[in-house]
């Protein structure tokens, strides 16, 4: 899967994007991240991309022809139907529903804003998802475009070593994940559970459901409930 992001900050994605199980899952071919620098677009000789907001207020807003060039280029290589996500606190909230939706994708464009935002009119054109991480303001849109690559990405098979645990984990059919333990048997004078020493795969299965069911009740009673409602019947 191949994932490309126009933004003014393309190190901040190349650098996140090169540690750990992401870095490991490019160097295996499983996804590409590549970036377009937005400024390399201005059409200003100064290289500037942004000005002051009609109207009056604060801040600067990014002007509407460098960004669609932007776009442009990497639409004109990835395809006109390239969904293009724009990271906007203003956007539908991303939950790992959305995750599977969009890595079920071949190509993904994220258009990373900064300062106030980004002139309307582009965004009219261009971008097919308005996405937010969540209910706070961030100064850009890289840390999001970040996020949501690595929910993404560890979807796309080949990306975790083991095929299952991305089924398992939180947020499958709503529930929290349980409790993991590993050697030392005793720490701090805290015994492992001893169901896990027991062998006895039902037994261990079941006291896992238990403590995910308990766990979701006491942190995300709201996640409780959407599993309970997925599981009538
Ligand atoms: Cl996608 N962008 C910005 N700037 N702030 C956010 C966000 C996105 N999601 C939550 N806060």
């Amino acid at each position: 899967m191949n994932f490309h992001v126009c933004t003014l900050f393309p190190e901040m994605i190349h650098q996140g994007c090169q540690a750990s199980i992401l870095g490991r899952a490019v160097i295996k071919q499983k996804i590409t991240v590549e970036t377009t620098d937005i400024r390399d677009f201005s059409t200003n000789k100064h290289m500037k991309v942004d000005d002051y907001p009609y109207g009056g207020g604060a801040g600067m807003v990014m002007q509407a022809e460098p960004v669609y060039a932007a776009c442009r280029h990497v639409k004109d290589r990835l395809g006109e139907n390239t969904r293009v996500i724009y990271l906007t606190p203003q956007g539908r909230v991303f939950n790992q529903e959305m995750a599977e939706e969009f890595s079920r994708e071949e190509n993904l464009i994220f258009l990373c804003g900064h300062y106030e935002g980004i002139d309307e009119r582009v965004l009219e054109e261009v971008v097919t998802d308005y996405v937010s991480i969540g209910d706070y303001v961030l100064t850009g849109g890289e840390l999001p475009a970040m996020v949501m690559i690595d929910a993404i990405a560890r979807l796309v098979p080949g990306v975790l070593n083991n095929d299952v645990s991305a089924d398992i984990e939180s947020f499958h059919d709503n529930l929290l994940e349980y409790p993991q333990y590993t050697r030392p048997p005793v720490w701090h004078e805290k015994e492992v559970p001893p169901v896990l020493l027991s062998g006895h795969h039902a037994n261990i299965e079941k006291w896992r459901y238990e403590q995910s069911v308990q766990r979701t009740a006491k942190w995300r009673p709201d996640l409780l409930e959407k599993h309970r409602k997925n599981n009538e019947k």
